[in-house]
């Protein structure tokens, strides 16, 4: 007999065999064991089936960070449901498109957003449920009567997991279909390379909304038995307290040059501790040597995204360098090619392609965007420039599309754009990213007039209504004229230069 590919099943064989163990201790002391996270995701599953969600439909989750949002994301795998997490700051309109084009089955939102979401929601039938932080809402109150036994749906490798989507350069968000098996296949070997087992314990301070926190760090976790102490996100003193019960600890590189920030953070805290990872966005080698002279610990830097998972990884064992993303992952093929995809020389620099089992099958209801994002022979345009160094480390030196990392989240400027010129008195607009200590990169807009521009309050505002936070500009500059090539292009490296930090 085939085993089911469903990623829970794959979940579940990793499971310890004591189900009462730990699965994760709360920042309030309360601990969710593994046989909680069976019976409650086995409750939800049912809920969600009872109230006719048919295999591969979507449900759509916009809720807080907390263990029943854990409990939600596995009752969609069990049910053969697709998991379509949203970021909880993102804005109606914001919303309106993912609704619209997600086309969800169910939606599960905070009471609070209930009301908002509802006008949103196409005139079709789709359910509305709320869940609270806590536990409580119509969601866990319809499947209170549930039962707690249910048998894994049956999914096929290539079956759809989860839709998560990443924002272009046109500013229309692309769905990333990922399946069972992308996903099976990166958090495995991830596991594996990084040594997860069931005495290792994860300080989870991670939104779950993102691969991130949702698929590789979580993952690791339910892909080894092992347990979590869990934080509704990172605050550095709350982190500070559990790092001494903890073993592993995944971030982005804001919670490293938090830490660092804290004179009282040591040596001392990391007792307990075996490996320190960083992801999402590059980390700098000044604080890959900060963190390593400050407590002992060289952090392993890996890079991935949310089309591929995982791809590149420094090695547990071995040498981490500092500013590299390390070696392909084992399965994962990566090639530097130049505008022709003809691959070049190990020490030039190109485009990053990705190829592996780990790669989505393609966009979400965009086959053309997919026939463009990838090579005939299969290879994914990551859209980044790199290069492989002699000894076969990867170095990611730039971008070739317009994007900005803050603080883990990729922000499009042309998303941004497009809100700021939507303003009476704006001529034109250009966002860049500048330098920033503690989120990497710090979104900036510049602006030219066009009669009397709006002042920065008011542009801030009119952003804050209309963009997720961490979209909306830290700060607003205004130019008489952009810089243009002889094309017309806007020069944004010109802008960057010009308005970089000291
Ligand atoms: C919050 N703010 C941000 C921000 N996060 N601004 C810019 N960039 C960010 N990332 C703003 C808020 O709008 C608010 O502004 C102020 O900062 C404080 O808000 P907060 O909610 O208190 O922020 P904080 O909790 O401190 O969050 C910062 C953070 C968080 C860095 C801890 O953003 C975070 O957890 N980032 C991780 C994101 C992540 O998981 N990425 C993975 C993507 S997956 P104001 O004006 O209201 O004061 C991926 C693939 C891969 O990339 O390989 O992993």
């Amino acid at each position: 007999m085939t085993q089911n590919a469903n990623l829970y099943a794959q979940f579940e064989r990793n499971f310890p065999e004591d189900r009462h163990g730990t699965l994760l201790r709360c920042a309030d002391g309360k601990v969710y064991s593994y046989a909680d996270a069976e019976q409650e995701s086995a409750r939800i599953a049912n809920c969600l089936l009872r109230i006719g969600a048919q295999p591969g439909e979507r449900v759509t989750v916009q809720v807080e960070k907390s263990p029943f949002n854990l409990f939600l994301y596995l009752a969609c795998l069990r049910a053969g449901l697709v998991y379509h997490p949203l970021n909880t700051a993102y804005r109606a309109n914001e919303l309106k498109y993912f609704l619209d084009n997600a086309e969800p089955r169910i939606v599960v939102c905070e009471a609070a957003a209930e009301e908002l979401i509802s006008s949103l929601l196409p005139a079709r039938g789709i359910s509305l449920l709320s869940l609270e932080q806590d536990g409580a809402g119509s969601l866990t109150a319809r499947a209170a009567d549930c039962s707690v036994e249910i048998d894994t749906a049956p999914a096929a490798a290539d079956d759809m997991a989860a839709l998560l989507y990443s924002s272009g350069t046109t500013g229309r968000p692309k769905g990333i279909v990922l399946t069972h098996d992308n996903l099976y296949f990166w958090i495995h070997t991830l596991a594996n390379a990084w040594g997860f087992s069931s005495r290792d314990c994860l300080l989870h301070a991670l939104p779950i909304y993102h691969v991130h926190g949702l698929f590789a760090a979580l993952g690791c976790v339910l892909m080894s038995g092992a347990s979590m102490e869990w934080l509704q996100r990172f605050d550095t003193d709350q982190v500070m307290q559990r790092l001494p019960r903890s073993t592993v600890m995944m971030g982005v590189p804001t919670f490293y040059t938090r830490l660092l920030a804290n004179p009282d953070f040591g040596a001392e805290l990391c007792g307990t501790i075996r490996l320190f990872i960083s992801g999402s966005a590059p980390l700098l080698a000044q604080t890959f040597a900060e963190f390593e002279a400050r407590t002992g610990h060289a952090i392993l830097e890996r890079y991935g995204m949310t089309e591929t998972g995982m791809i590149t990884s420094n090695p547990l064992h071995g040498r981490r360098r500092a500013g590299s993303a390390g070696l392909p992952l084992p399965g994962v093929e990566v090639r530097v090619v130049d505008e022709h995809d003809a691959a070049t020389d190990r020490g030039d620099t190109g485009n990053l392609q990705v190829r592996g089992p780990n790669v989505f099958p393609g966009y979400w209801r965009m086959p053309g965007q997919t026939a463009e994002d990838f090579t005939v022979d299969g290879f994914f345009n990551t859209g980044d420039q790199a290069c492989v160094e002699e000894d076969g480390y990867l170095s990611i030196v730039g971008r070739s599309k317009d994007m900005i990392i803050s603080g883990g989240l990729n922000v499009y400027p042309r998303e941004v754009e497009l809100v700021i010129d939507q303003m009476d008195g704006v001529g034109e607009s250009a966002v860049i990213g500048v330098e920033d200590a503690d989120f990497g990169e710090a979104v900036v807009a510049v602006v030219t007039p066009l009669g009397e521009a709006p002042v920065a309050e008011a542009l801030l505002a009119h952003c804050r209504q209309n963009l997720a936070n961490y979209k909306v500009p830290k700060q607003v500059q205004y130019l008489e004229q952009m810089p243009r090539n002889a094309m017309g292009k806007v020069q944004k490296n010109l802008l960057r230069d010009y308005f970089a930090k000291p």
